[in-house]
């Protein structure tokens, strides 16, 4: 006879929490977690369930070990995302004075930067992708640390800091300028250049 448990079926969720004027939402597995702040209000959907909180002055979100999904949008809060283990999907909107400082840790992890106000992508182990100020606009800055791996940046435009990290043999990173000339990039550590 084989039975099926209620365990195995649950549907898990990310924790939830919020103290001391911080919002803390943890991926307890493989999901996608959709954090918007606006002006202290922070709006939280982590799989079918929703949370609102009023007040806050800073935002944390940790991946779980599986490949979770991630946005974050907010105009007065830099959160701090932790993609941890895993291939995470991370975006970021950081469209006013907050400055969001994502790390996507082990894995081969994907990291978009819609518009940066000096936003903070840290690749880490893996072979990393990084599409960086992707609303092309002149205001949008962004630093980039890809780490050891394989990685690629893609810069879309504004003012980027780009560091490709650790290479070797075989392993080379890519710096690609696909913002027409007009983006201002700094860069070190980058094998591969393609401009278009
Ligand atoms: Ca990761
Ligand atoms: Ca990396």
């Amino acid at each position: 006879m084989m039975i099926e448990t209620l365990e195995s079926r649950r549907l898990l969720a990310a924790s939830v929490g919020f103290a001391g004027g911080v919002v803390t939402v943890t991926a307890t597995s493989a999901e996608t977690i959709n954090v918007v702040e606006n002006t202290g209000a922070v709006h939280v959907e982590a799989g079918a369930n929703q949370y609102n909180f009023a007040g806050a002055t800073a935002v944390h979100i940790n991946g779980s070990s599986k490949n979770d999904v991630i946005f974050y949008t907010g105009n007065t809060i830099g959160a701090v995302i932790n993609g941890n283990d895993g291939n995470d999907n991370i975006s970021v909107d950081d469209e006013g004075t907050g400055s969001s400082t994502v790390n996507g840790g082990k894995g081969n992890d994907s990291i978009t930067i819609i518009h940066g106000n000096n936003t903070n992508a840290i690749g880490g182990d893996g072979d990393d992708q990084f599409y960086v100020n992707t609303d092309g606009s002149s205001t949008s800055s962004a630093i980039v640390d890809a780490g050891k791996g394989t990685d690629s940046v893609t810069v879309y435009g504004g003012t980027v800091n780009a560091d490709g990290g650790t290479s070797s043999g075989n392993n080379k990173d890519t710096l690609i300028d696909a913002s027409g000339g007009t983006a201002s990039i700094t860069s070190t550590g980058f094998e591969v250049f393609i401009s278009y």
